[in-house]
């Protein structure tokens, strides 16, 4: 057989357009959303994402306001810049870069973020709020998730979904988003980890599967119910002399064989990677409209 690939990108550039046009409804209310981006450090990976965010921002008519620091700024240094930009009109929208160095509490980074302005949303204010089911910043690849699920025909309500992976940022919030008694949610939720017995048991049963776990072929073939849905949310580079760059990119997938047994399935790259960077100027153009006493009609 062979699954129908999901387009990551073509459907970024579909949201994109959507936001462009917004853009420029905001702009002739004299109203430029603005996204103020906080980096620590030279991880590699992650200076290839900002610099994607900032481009992205830059092409839908955002305005981006960039911070570089070096991995030794202290924790107050990090503080007091999260405070400016939380103070500064011109700044709708703040995204600190994860991970940061191993001496900064993130937590109380995140903690500091306005939660008006936190379109990460990760402050435990939003995170609290969608739990709850209250309107709030959703966190961007989980949003990007259900929107590619959404956008691809995929019904989720009263479908078993298995998530794989904990973390924070990607595995409690899509599980919790799609459990939600909502459009596009309504899902059972089956959340499994590094302690989870017999995980192929549990994926084997799902009918959307979501990989996120950080590793590459945590989720092979034999693990897929024949016709699945499977996203897959990891970006891992792995060693490749044959590349110009020394490595290539793999999801947490088996994707050449998992394609065989799926129905749906997201390559990587190309898949929830453009999702998340979509996500991040959907939320900061939302967070423009709110400040401006403009509600999201959604
Ligand atoms: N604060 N930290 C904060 N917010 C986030 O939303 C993130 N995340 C994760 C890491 N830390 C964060 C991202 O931005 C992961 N992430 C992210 C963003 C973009 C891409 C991947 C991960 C992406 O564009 N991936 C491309 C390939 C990029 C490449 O060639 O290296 C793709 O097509 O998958």
């Amino acid at each position: 057989m062979g699954a129908k690939i999901i387009d990551g990108k073509q459907v970024a550039a579909q949201i994109r357009e959507e936001l462009k046009a917004e853009v420029i409804a905001l702009k002739a209310k004299n109203i430029v959303p603005g996204l103020g981006v906080i980096l620590v450090g030279e991880d590699p990976a992650s200076k290839s994402y900002v610099s994607a965010k900032e481009k992205a921002c830059g092409e839908i008519g955002i305005f981006s306001d960039d911070n570089r620091l070096p991995a030794e700024t202290t924790q107050d240094e990090l503080l007091s810049l999260v405070d400016r930009m939380n103070k500064d009109p011109k700044i709708n929208g703040i995204l600190v870069q994860l991970p940061l160095p191993q001496h900064i509490d993130e937590s109380a980074i995140l903690l500091a973020i306005d939660p008006d302005k936190d379109v990460d949303g990760f402050h435990p204010m939003n995170v609290g709020k969608m739990v709850v089911g209250e309107d709030a910043f959703l966190p961007c690849t989980p949003h990007g998730v259900i929107q590619l699920l959404q956008r691809s025909g995929v019904e989720t309500s009263g479908a078993h979904v298995v998530v794989v992976g904990r973390s924070n940022i990607v595995g409690k919030p899509v599980a919790n988003m799609l459990l939600q008694k909502k459009d596009g949610a309504n899902a059972t939720v089956t959340l499994c980890h590094t302690r989870t017995r017999d995980l192929a048991f549990h994926t084997r049963q799902a009918d959307i599967i979501i990989a996120a776990s950080g590793w590459p072929n945590t989720v092979t073939a034999d693990m897929v119910k024949e016709g699945a849905v499977v996203i897959d949310v990891g970006v891992n580079r792995v060693e490749d002399a044959s590349r110009e760059r020394g490595y290539r990119l793999v999801g947490d997938v088996d994707f050449d064989a998992v394609k065989e047994k799926a129905s749906l399935i997201t390559p990587v790259p190309g898949g929830v990677g453009p999702m998340t960077i979509t996500m991040l100027l959907y939320n900061t153009v939302e967070s423009a409209r709110r400040a401006n006493g403009d509600y999201c009609t959604e």
